[in-house]
């Protein structure tokens, strides 16, 4: 029985990718570990066995390991009981893959470096927030909420249904909103701030904030 082999994550809770493979465990009622990789600080060299281009997360389920945010929280939803994270459909299945790719490849560089950790680390490390590259960053910013909004298609990202697409980009959405830009952004994507307000309830949510979001 594949639950019964203990299940580690390898995380931090600052982390946007190692926040959504947890989100995945917990919907799914997974008991597991997290074991603490403060990636920023550098990872222990053993890391790289699990993961050889030194990011979080990895998996370890038994002696089966696995890394790539996408692929862990697929096998996370098809490995374990619990409520189905995917559509069965061919065009749910490729609806969320293609919201997986665009959180990847459009939303996290500019939402969370560009805009988040700009305007919210900078005074941190003790300089002033680089406001041409956040100016520049908005236009990106609303291309990559109004794909969202144009995407959604109920309540959830893809209809009734909590799917993996939701944990993705939710992840994403916790930073950004706590910069004054992903305030005013999100005030113009309201199909986005309306699913937010049905996010951010959630005991998995609630149960992995950020430090950053307590400290707000
Ligand atoms: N493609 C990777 C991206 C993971 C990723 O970028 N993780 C960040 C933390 S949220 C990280 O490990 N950053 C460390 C670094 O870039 O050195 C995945 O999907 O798992």
């Amino acid at each position: 029985m594949s639950e019964r082999k203990p299940v580690v994550l390898y995380a931090v809770d600052y982390s946007v990718y190692g926040r959504m493979a947890q989100l995945a465990l917990i919907e799914k009622g997974v008991a597991h570990r997290v074991e603490v990789i403060d990636i920023f600080k550098g990872a222990p060299p053993d890391y790289l066995k699990l993961h050889p281009f030194g990011k979080i997360p990895a998996l370890v389920h038994g002696d089966f390991k696995l890394y790539e945010t996408a692929a862990i929280t697929r096998y996370i939803d098809e490995a374990f009981p619990g409520p189905a994270l995917q559509p069965a459909d061919p065009e749910g299945r490729a609806r969320l893959a293609q919201i997986v790719c665009i959180v990847d490849h459009y939303g996290y560089r500019p939402l969370i470096w560009d805009i988040m950790v700009e305007r919210l680390m900078a005074p941190t490390e003790g300089r002033e927030p680089d406001e041409a590259k956040i100016a520049a960053t908005i236009p990106k910013a609303q291309t990559v909420l109004a794909a969202f909004s144009d995407l959604m298609t109920g309540p959830y990202l893809l209809g009734e249904q909590l799917t993996l697409a939701d944990l993705h980009l939710a992840t994403i959405i916790a930073y950004f909103r706590l910069a004054p830009e992903g305030q005013q952004l999100l005030g113009q994507a309201p199909k986005i701030a309306r699913w937010w307000t049905l996010m951010e309830p959630r005991a998995s949510l609630q149960q992995t904030r950020y430090p950053l979001e307590k400290r707000s």
